[in-house]
């Protein structure tokens, strides 16, 4: 069965309106640019003369709408409408402009736009096996990218030269993209956790974050290591085994029926008895289309973890004027703990 096939089996009903473009791409696989409208009999993305032939070929089961000088989005959604005969259509007030919304609103005049449900979401939160095997993907090629950085960094180096390599060692290992923004943060610079790469030089003695993630099939993987140049001072490596042992102690709980606040929690009390106030972040997140969706795994979380649920678990310290450390890996949650597919190493590499 199709994805929109399983989202009516599951009880969705009526007619929706998706313009978030990773719900698209989720439900339909059309990644360009468009909306898709669900009704009661049909499944109908709205595109224009761009993708066209792209939606035809990712998209075949799905009726094709080219916008035109005559017919608008909106002009066609009201076609479809009036064809089911509903007077209420669920859009993604999450994702539309107040623009778009009142456009809507003044084409689809009798029509009642509610609140989108969350059937999606939820779906998208339990991923199959066709989306845990470019999750893996993704973290295979990150993975082997990170360590043909490895033996290239040198002291002298800038962040942001690292920075190229390491995307670069993705891009040619087939990466679709970048997860995200890469962040290298050496040495003093580690104290900021969203660090970007700056002209700063590579230091011996340092601790150099990176933070980083290859995509493949769409989906995003997020990783990050915090590597050691040459020696470096005890303050450092205890630092470093500090937050080594938060992320252990919190990944080793990872099974269905876990509080994600619980396993923030174990990572956070364990961190402020060392370095208080110097974990200042959520213990993670979910991953998949998007580099940050549900569940979310921090100390506001209501999530209960599930088989299918793919987080990540990224404790970090951070100390102002002296640096930082963050270790983190995206996992997937099985049916009786959790699968790590990243292989480079937690314990502290030196280069
Ligand atoms: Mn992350």
């Amino acid at each position: 069965m199709n994805r929109i096939g399983k989202l009516r089996a599951g009880g969705f009903k009526g007619c929706a309106l998706f313009d978030d473009s990773k719900n698209i791409y989720y439900l339909t696989g059309f990644s360009g640019e468009g909306s898709l409208l669900v009704t009661d009999e049909d499944a109908v993305l709205i595109t224009d003369f761009r993708y066209v032939e792209q939606c035809e070929r990712q998209a075949p089961d799905c009726i094709l709408e080219q916008v035109s000088k005559d017919r608008t989005r909106v002009n066609i959604l009201k076609e479809y409408l009036d064809k089911s005969g509903v007077n209420e259509l669920s859009i993604e007030t999450n994702v539309l402009t107040v623009d778009q919304y009142d456009s809507l609103k003044e084409g689809l005049a009798g029509i009642t736009l509610s609140k989108m449900p969350s059937a999606v979401q939820q779906m998208r939160m339990v991923k199959d096996e066709s989306e845990i095997a470019c999750l893996k993907k993704a973290a295979k090629i990150s993975c082997e990218a990170f360590e043909a950085l490895l033996k290239q960094l040198r002291p002298g180096m800038t962040e942001k030269y690292a920075c190229a390599l390491l995307e670069y060692e993705m891009r040619i290992r087939g990466s679709e993209g970048l997860a995200f923004d890469t962040i290298v943060a050496s040495g003093v610079n580690g104290s900021l956790p969203h660090a970007v790469p700056s002209d700063k030089l590579l230091r011996e003695g340092e601790l150099i974050t990176f933070d980083f993630g290859a995509k493949a099939g769409g989906y995003c993987a997020d990783i990050t290591r915090t590597v050691a140049m040459g020696a470096i001072s005890n303050e450092l490596h205890q630092i470093y085994d500090a937050v080594y042992s938060a992320h252990m102690l919190a990944l080793n709980e990872v099974k269905p029926g876990v509080n994600a606040r619980n396993l923030d929690a174990l990572a956070r009390d364990y961190l402020e008895k060392l370095y208080p106030g110097a974990f200042g972040h959520s213990l993670g997140h979910g991953v998949g289309l998007y580099i940050h969706e549900t569940p979310n795994v921090s100390f506001r979380s209501d999530a209960v973890l599930e088989p299918g649920h793919v987080i990540t678990i990224e404790p970090g310290v951070y100390i102002k004027g002296l640096g930082g450390c963050r270790i983190e890996d995206t996992v997937i949650v099985t049916e009786s703990g959790f699968e790590d597919p990243f292989t480079v190493s937690k314990q502290l590499i030196v280069v």
